[in-house]
């Protein structure tokens, strides 16, 4: 790796940077300064330093006249910014310095920034991983996204029941981003499509603008930083002006409300295909600007549109972006006088397509009329992609089918590569959703397994870890996380392992102060903190979760004095606004916890807590204490998981399935390490093909049958007794999730956890085994695929090499 490019700074220079801003900037003197005013004048020192590396990035990259790769997602869950600056400035310990010496407690300014929540969970925070690993290998890359007004919904609960508020991250001034008012184009929506003297021409009938917002992300040691651009609406002009002058004012501001909804929101269901009309907006909205964008730059620099190809390099975060192919085409064809068959190759050759998720109901389709109505030049283009597709090969496979545009085919189609994101979903890939397309297009599906920012994940998050990793191994790991593995040579000392108990306790009781303080909830640091975190989805089986909490209360109850190991059951995660069934999962995670958290006979050995509003920076206080990771999900249908990698990373055992990135996490552990348990993918498409499998195996399981007879004659719902009676029907009747049948091999897999944690060295050497050998886990080296494989782009970090 490349010799530290940090820059460095006094505490007392720091300090007078951040007075000079508190005065300037804030127009506030120290003694009348607010923890908001600090936040902000800690914040613009600290982004002072990124803009030299920004710049000086910049400049190669134009020099270099290379590739440059640009990742279009709907999402980037980014969370807060000030440690992950500081950090990967080297300038962490120096800005604690510097607010204790102006007297301010770093921590509390740290916490006082709003996360960033623009992304509902896995794909969107993959997104803010890829965006710091492009920037630690200095990948030349921009990310290209929405700029939401309200980020995903607060949750809060209500006698146990979600309740969602608005997300008002912007309120306050978001000081990481430069307003580009320069840098904005138009987007156009609807009118119809005409032939004029031989040309095609799409006469729009609505325009918005695009408007740019810039966000330097720097990575490791300021060697290298990208941008984050992400777009707003705004109205062409705020009012339009013959109506105004009919004098319907009114009207006349139309076209500025239609701007402003646009970018207003973040659609917050990553399970439901809504095909709403809003979302194909936003869709197409934030694609065709980043297009538009790179082109504008690929021709700015004199380049041949012929060869894009050899210059760009589109990412497809999912098909939310899949327009991208017809954008690119229609502008080809319709600005640049390509032909059909040319623009499509051109296009091809730029564009790469992940795929996120198998299962059928997220597979974005579109109602046609919708479609012809909001993109009628793309639906003709979609038209003739279509008909190079079915000419080139033997394929029946087609895009417009019984009257909807399917966009995951539309991404294949479009794409050089497909890629899935575990060695175990890409498989499914090529066996499941695209099958008929993988025969069409051999080779052009491949894997690459997803990864994790160690620099958030384990050096900022977990500070008495990253500690002792240093003085056992040195500092070279966090940007090359395989030397992690120089851990395993030290398990063996009892020495080494009671300092990583010490980290976790520390990590504990950290997380036991915050949680106190919160919410007023004290929890006994000893148990074992069982941590399941993650959106609520009934694939992700919150509630076999739950159902094995109840069980083993039930056992505790009857035989309290059998040698329990203490457990608290920590809960995390928001469900969709409009997802019945998983609120009414949370409804009973926090009913059962009502109740049991008030049983005196168990009380020290089972507790619940399920803290509301979960999120990003949540994450950061809870991996860090867990003591074991649940990974549950049924197999085949969790595409990776990433929650699972910052567990294991932590030290934090999984008890989990043979599903996404959880079976090559157990390949690196060792099975010794990892506590596996249930059906794999392929039992799972063979039960559901025995009648009545839920019943039967209900029936088999007198302790599972117990525990939803509980349920379902109202023990956890005493005001409300048929409460969960249509969940606890569900279950028995579909249960198309098999919770029932992996129920019992889930229940014992529990217990025998229970006994791997009463040997406390033993767990914790299991731990630290753990962190030895995830390294691979690292997002720098899925990045370094993605390069190698899909982009063919080379760092630019002079001594990285390619
Ligand atoms: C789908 C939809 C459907 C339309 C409405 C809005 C919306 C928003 C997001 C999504 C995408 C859901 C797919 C997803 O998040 N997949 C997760 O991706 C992670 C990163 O690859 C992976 O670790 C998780 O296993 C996978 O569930």
């Amino acid at each position: 790796m490349s010799k530290s490019s940090v820059p460095t700074i006094s505490v007392s220079d720091f300090s007078a940077d951040i007075l000079r801003h508190l005065k300037q900037s804030l127009g506030k003197d120290a003694r009348h300064a607010s923890l908001y005013d600090w936040r902000m004048s800690l914040s613009l020192a600290l982004r002072d330093h990124v803009v030299d590396p920004w710049f000086e990035s910049t400049r190669k990259t134009y020099e270099a006249r290379g590739k440059r790769v640009y990742y279009l997602s709907m999402e980037f869950l980014i969370g807060r910014l000030i440690e992950d600056v500081a950090v990967n400035l080297g300038f962490d310990a120096i800005a604690a310095q510097a607010m204790q010496s102006l007297g301010q407690d770093y921590a509390e300014v740290v916490a006082n920034e709003p996360d960033a929540a623009l992304g509902n969970g896995g794909l969107g925070r993959l997104a803010a991983c890829f965006m710091d690993s492009l920037s630690t290998l200095g990948i030349p890359a921009y990310g290209y996204g929405i700029r939401y007004e309200h980020g995903l919904f607060e949750q809060h609960f209500e006698d146990g029941a979600q309740m969602e508020t608005a997300e008002t991250w912007l309120a306050q001034r978001h000081v990481w981003e430069f307003e580009r008012p320069e840098v904005s184009y138009p987007i156009h929506f609807g009118g119809d499509v005409v032939e004029e003297m031989g040309k095609t021409i799409w006469r729009a009938g609505e325009t918005v603008m695009a408007s740019a917002y810039d966000t330097p992300v720097v990575g490791w040691q300021g060697r290298w930083a990208n941008t984050l651009r992400l777009w707003a609406a705004t109205p062409t002009t705020a009012f339009d002006l013959e109506s105004f002058n009919r004098g319907d004012y009114m009207a006349a501001s139309a076209p500025e409300a239609l701007a402003r909804t646009i970018s207003r929101v973040l659609y917050p269901d990553d399970t439901t295909d809504i095909g709403k009309e809003l979302r194909l907006k936003q869709e197409y909205f934030f694609t065709s600007a980043s297009i538009q964008d790179l082109l504008r730059r690929f021709l700015s620099e004199g380049g041949d549109l012929r060869a894009l190809p050899d210059h760009v390099a589109i990412q497809l975060n999912d098909t939310h972006p899949a327009i991208a192919g017809p954008e690119l085409v229609r502008i080809l064809m319709d600005d640049h006088g390509f032909e059909v068959a040319q623009a499509i190759s051109t296009a091809r050759g730029c564009l790469a397509y992940t795929n996120h998720t198998l299962l059928p109901e997220a597979l974005e389709r579109w109602p046609e009329d919708l479609f012809i109505r909001v993109l009628p030049r793309h639906h003709r283009i979609i038209q003739l992609i279509e008909a190079a597709h079915l000419a080139a090969t033997t394929s029946d496979i087609r895009i417009l089918e019984h009257g909807e545009v399917k966009m995951g085919e539309l991404a294949f189609i479009m794409a050089h590569h497909v890629n899935g994101v575990s060695a175990l979903h890409s498989d499914l890939v090529k066996e499941t959703v695209f099958s008929d397309l993988h025969a069409d297009y051999p080779g052009r599906i491949i894997n690459q397994t997803n990864g994790i920012t160690p620099r958030r994940w384990l050096y900022s998050c977990n500070p008495p870890l990253r500690n002792l990793i240093n003085e056992t191994i040195g500092t070279g790991w966090p940007d090359d996380l395989q030397q992690l593995d120089g851990l395993s040579d030290h398990v063996g000392d009892a020495g080494f392992i009671e300092k990583f108990q010490v980290a976790k306790d520390a990590n504990k009781a950290r997380l036991c102060d915050w949680l106190h303080k919160r919410d007023g909830v004290s929890l006994d640091p000893h148990a074992m903190f069982d941590v399941q975190i993650k959106r609520i989805h009934e694939y992700k089986r919150q509630l076999m979760n739950l159902l094995e909490t109840v069980a083993l209360w039930n056992e505790i109850r009857e035989n309290p004095n059998a040698g329990w190991t203490p457990r608290v059951k920590i809960f995390g995660g928001k469900a969709a606004p409009g997802y019945v069934v998983a609120k009414e999962i949370i409804h009973l995670i926090n009913d059962a916890a009502t109740i049991i958290n008030a049983d005196p006979v168990t009380r020290d050995y089972l507790q619940i807590v399920y803290p509301e509003n979960y999120n990003v920076s949540m994450a950061e206080i809870l991996i860090p204490a867990t003591d074991l990771s649940e990974q549950i999900s049924t197999a085949g249908k969790e595409a990776s998981g990433t929650g699972n990698m910052k567990f294991a990373l932590n030290g934090a055992p999984t008890i989990g399935t043979l599903d996404g990135a959880n079976v090559e996490i157990r390949d690196c552990v060792g099975a010794d390490n990892f506590f596996l348990f249930g059906l794999t993918a392929a039992q799972v498409t063979e039960r559901r093909s025995v009648p009545e499998y839920a019943r039967r195996a209900v029936e088999a399981s007198p302790r599972l049958a117990r525990v939803l007879k509980q349920i379902e004659s109202g023990v956890f719902s005493p005001s409300d007794k048929a409460r969960y009676h249509g969940l606890v029907q569900g279950l028995m009747n579909h249960d198309y999730f098999l919770v029932t049948c992996d129920f019992d091999s889930y229940f014992d897999t529990q217990r025998i956890v229970d006994k791997a944690f009463a040997d406390q060295p033993s767990w914790t050497r299991m731990a630290a085994l753990n962190t030895a050998r995830v390294g691979w886990f690292s997002s720098d080296r899925t990045i370094s695929g993605y390069a190698r494989d899909i982009w063919k782009t080379p760092s630019l970090i002079a001594s990285m090499g390619s």
